[in-house]
């Protein structure tokens, strides 16, 4: 079990998270290199050392955000793509296996509110679509904490051109021509790259999204064959389309060794794409996390997996949906599960042996 840390400036600090029961792992990320350029080994190792002088493992980067002109298939990728190989290259030599990264246009995971009021007078993120539709991101009504990039209103202008004449097929090429040429390298040094499902499974403000479903994860896969060129099985992002059923998703792509990484987070459908983020038990929103963690035990994961959003409870007041109540609360609940079915598994199968 393993839980994210976004550096020194995390209010959640890692002698907290050290406390929380079964967490043994960090997820991070160098937070102040420019996206696009290579990632200093030594930055790596003074990152890694912090984070096991608190008796933590650094088990995941997650992101190496991949620059726009790689998104865009610009000319100028190529180097940004030798730069993200360098930092695959310095990862590896500093001992880290897995990066986590995402291929969303312009903007990562998105919402429409961060501190939607529950019933139980705790706060969660929100994401109904009428109101997405009616944001201007151009206007700077769109920017969320948590996010790796952030963009001055003229930037964004441009990207918004750019990416007009982007099809779903074009970006589709462009995440091709990415992935055979990261991939090898990755390969070659033994990193396991988890591609993140895009947050909401669906294009926003006109802007393409391909990794969505089923089909397009194994559209993924197939563009390179290799363990190397995983997922990232993200509960919460892809959960939100009910036509995707999470725990045959980890079956399927988990017996093909294609689950590098997993998130697992509850949300709540409340209406055609829309919905609200909820504890991670699975009374209180649409997933069976209980039907989750089991398909994950079946496959015997022994990967990562991180609790992911929670709610701002008990008055925390920090990084929405990065607080450290109800993060713990969920990573202590998942480790009881796989308490529980690690358990019941062995115990089935002395039963079948005697
Ligand atoms: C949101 C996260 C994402 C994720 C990136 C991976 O909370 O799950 O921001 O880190 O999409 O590149």
């Amino acid at each position: 079990m393993t839980f994210r840390w976004y550096g020194d400036s995390d209010p959640v600090t890692l002698e907290y998270i050290r406390q929380i029961p079964g967490v043994t792992g960090i997820v991070s990320a160098i937070y102040d290199i420019p996206v696009g350029e290579a990632w200093p080994y030594e930055k790596i190792v003074e990152l890694k050392e912090k984070i096991e002088n608190h008796g933590l493992s650094l088990s995941v980067i997650e992101s190496v955000p991949v620059h726009e002109d790689i998104k865009l298939g610009l000319p100028t990728r190529d180097q940004y793509i030798e730069n993200y190989k360098t930092t695959i290259r310095n990862l590896a030599k500093a001992g880290v296996k897995i990066v986590c990264y995402n291929f969303m246009p312009v903007f990562d995971w998105t919402r429409s509110s961060l501190d939607y009021a529950l019933e139980d007078g705790s706060t969660a993120l929100i994401y109904e679509e009428e109101k997405v539709r009616q944001m201007n991101p151009l206007h700077g009504e769109l920017k969320l904490p948590g996010w790796d990039t952030s963009y001055e209103d003229g930037q964004l202008k441009n990207l918004f051109q750019q990416y007009q004449h982007i099809t779903e097929e074009d970006l589709w090429e462009n995440l091709s021509y990415f992935i055979k040429a990261v991939i090898p390298a990755a390969e070659n040094e033994q990193v396991k790259m988890a591609i993140h499902p895009d947050d909401p499974p669906w294009p926003i403000f006109g802007l393409p999204r391909i990794i969505t479903n089923k089909e397009n994860l194994e559209r993924l896969i197939n563009l390179y064959d290799s363990s190397f060129n995983g997922l990232c099985l993200c509960s919460g992002s892809l959960g939100v389309n009910s036509t995707n059923d999470i725990p045959e998703l980890i079956r399927y792509f988990g017996k093909k060794g294609k689950v590098n990484f997993v998130h697992l987070r509850n949300i709540k459908i409340i209406g055609e794409k829309s919905f609200q983020e909820s504890s991670h038990r699975s009374e209180d929103g649409s997933l069976d996390m209980y039907e989750i963690v089991r398909a994950l035990r079946d496959i015997d994961f022994a990967g990562p997996a991180r609790p992911d959003h929670g709610r701002m409870i008990w008055g925390e007041a920090g990084k929405p949906g990065y607080g450290l109540y109800d993060r713990a609360l969920g990573a202590v609940y998942l480790n009881g599960m796989w308490e529980t079915l690690t358990k019941e598994k062995k115990r089935i199968a002395f039963e079948c042996n005697k």
